[in-house]
């Protein structure tokens, strides 16, 4: 049974492959890519989980297969939960991670660590070409960084250290982030959902 992976960022697939087959699914997972034809949907939710349904349905609806989607980004409190849904394009040009992180922690400036608390959030949907659909939601929280440290991950891994830890999610290695990340508790959750609904 394939699963189409309603996305074109590479670390969110990587981490998907990881994450779903730790989960115990059997799938054959294929990423957006491809179906190259098929255009990236307008992404017009205002929330992270109207978003994942959209990508969801939208490549449901166009291949005939089953598909899950990936809405995810950074809440910072202090900036009133910014950039949130925006965190792709913060900066302007959507996918600069670089860009994206330099213009946020530009933003925090010196702000003090006891402000930096911040939190990564995920909307996991599957969509059926039925219409069927479902949604779940994960968070990682921690503390934002006064300097990008590490080079795992992707994003804003080199900012984000994670409660409890002492180093940045782009520190910890991809099983010790899957662990505990947003994204980890999103498709865990939505797992089990899946296989009951494929069958
Ligand atoms: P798709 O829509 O094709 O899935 P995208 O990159 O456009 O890819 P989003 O709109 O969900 O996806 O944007 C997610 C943003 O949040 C992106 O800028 C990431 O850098 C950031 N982000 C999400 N999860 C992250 C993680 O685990 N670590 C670091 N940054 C993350
Ligand atoms: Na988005």
């Amino acid at each position: 049974q394939r699963l189409i992976l309603a996305t074109r960022n590479a670390g969110k697939i990587t981490e998907l492959h990881a994450i779903l087959a730790d989960a115990g699914l059997d799938l054959d997972l294929v990423g957006a890519d491809a179906y190259p034809e098929i255009p990236d949907v307008k992404e017009t939710g205002v929330s992270f989980a109207e978003n994942a349904l959209l990508k969801a349905h939208a490549l449901a609806q166009a291949t005939g297969l089953p598909a899950v989607a990936d809405d995810s980004g950074l809440c910072v409190d202090v900036l009133g939960g910014a950039p949130g849904i925006f965190s792709a394009r913060w900066a302007g040009t959507h996918g600069d991670d670089k860009a994206n992180l330099d213009l946020l922690l530009a933003q925090l400036g010196d702000i003090a660590d006891e402000h930096r608390a911040a939190h990564f959030a995920c909307a996991a949907a599957l969509a059926l070409p039925d219409g069927t659909e479902r949604v779940v939601e994960g968070r990682m929280e921690g503390t934002l960084r006064h300097e990008p440290t590490g080079t795992n991950g992707f994003g804003y891994d080199p900012i984000l250290q994670p409660a409890g830890h002492d180093v940045t999610c782009a520190e910890l290695t991809p099983a010790e982030k899957n662990a505990i990340s947003h994204r980890g508790k999103a498709f865990r959750s939505l797992a089990p959902v899946v296989r009951e609904l494929l069958g």
